[in-house]
């Protein structure tokens, strides 16, 4: 009998260090297998089953998984975010959207095979929205999931294209075949800027948020990229981890829907700055915006609204912004590079 597996892309990124350490630790959780292009972090390693150096590009890599597992859920993180996607959009295009089409063929051969619908957690973001210009986004406040979907990069045109690729998969995969196929449990959580006291993540442009934390912690000077006003919403990673944890927990007929908003809080940069300031007395923050980055942080929301989450599957963040830095990221940072990392 083939093995029951959860399987995690993108492992050794940001979401998926804390999401693989919170799946280990559940009682009878079922082995994890973890695909990343780079070799997994010494430190999950005793967490997972199986560690694979992949590409979600490769098929055959992918359609050997299939024939030696059974897959029962497969939280999708892999992607390139937003600035890595601008500077190579078609590289961008391929990974974020032909990486998420394999793995949601993988899921859809699986639930055929096993009669029964893989679950398939799929991160999205703020970048799906596009709100056109700073009056619209004041005026717009919390915006819903069906609002603003104008994107303005390659990663959230890829967010927001994947989305509708899950709904696909999720309910009309192979419509016209005489034998209609089981579809993909799909389910998807629309992440605002997160911000982890662990990792650094690499290519958004919601980073100034950590980077400013983090090069404080370090007596680092830091230059914020973007102006002093500029507001979106944000959520720390243990936050981002239980939303996904509890959108897969939720049962199927509870969902209203496929795509949801999460949030916790919405600061301005010149809001988090004075946090900072306030943990790191020391700490040298300028502001430096680049004209580029800034367009993009500005055709994002303010805050999103995330009502249909809460009533739906129960979601409430157990953080809000003082309890966020106070409780979980100052003391976190601070940990962090008291001790060598390897
Ligand atoms: C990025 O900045 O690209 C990401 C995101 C908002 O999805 N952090």
């Amino acid at each position: 009998m083939r093995k029951k597996i959860i399987l995690v892309t993108g492992a050794n990124g940001e979401v998926g260090h804390g999401l693989i350490q919170q799946l280990a630790a559940r009682p009878d959780h079922m082995p994890i297998v973890a695909l990343d292009v780079k070799k997994l972090d010494r430190a999950l390693r005793p967490y997972v089953w199986r560690m694979i150096v992949g590409d979600i590009l490769d098929t055959s890599l992918l359609e050997t998984l299939s024939t030696e597992y059974e897959i029962d859920t497969v939280f999708h993180l892999a992607a390139l975010l937003s600035t890595s996607s601008e500077f190579n959009p078609e590289n961008a295009h391929r990974v974020n959207v032909q990486g998420t089409v394999n793995l949601l063929k993988l899921a859809v051969d699986q639930s055929q095979m096993r009669v029964k619908p893989v679950k398939f957690l799929y991160a999205s973001s703020i970048a799906v929205y596009g709100l056109p210009d700073l009056q619209t986004k004041a005026a717009a406040g919390n915006v819903t999931e069906d609002q603003f979907l104008n994107p303005i990069t390659m990663y959230g045109c890829n967010k927001l294209y994947c989305e509708h690729l899950g709904r696909y998969y999720a309910r009309y995969y192979r419509q016209l075949a005489r034998a209609r196929a089981v579809g993909v449990d799909f389910r998807c959580v629309r992440f605002p800027g997160l911000i982890s006291g662990v990792t650094m993540p690499t290519g958004g442009t919601s980073d100034y948020a950590p980077e400013m934390l983090h090069a404080a912690a370090q007596g680092q000077p830091y230059a914020c990229f973007v102006r002093e006003d500029t507001t979106i919403p944000f959520m720390v990673m243990p936050d981002a981890i239980k939303a996904l944890l509890t959108l897969a927990q939720a049962p199927r007929e509870k969902l209203t829907r496929l795509v949801y908003n999460v949030t916790s809080f919405s600061r301005s940069a010149a809001e988090l700055t004075e946090v900072v300031r306030a943990a790191f007395p020391d700490a040298q923050i300028t502001f430096k915006p680049s004209d580029a980055r800034q367009a993009i942080v500005d055709s994002w929301p303010m805050g999103v609204d995330d009502s249909a989450a809460r009533q739906d599957w129960g979601w409430t963040p157990d953080y809000d912004a003082e309890r966020a830095f106070r409780d979980y990221l100052i003391p976190t940072i601070v940990q962090r590079y008291r001790e060598p990392v390897e």
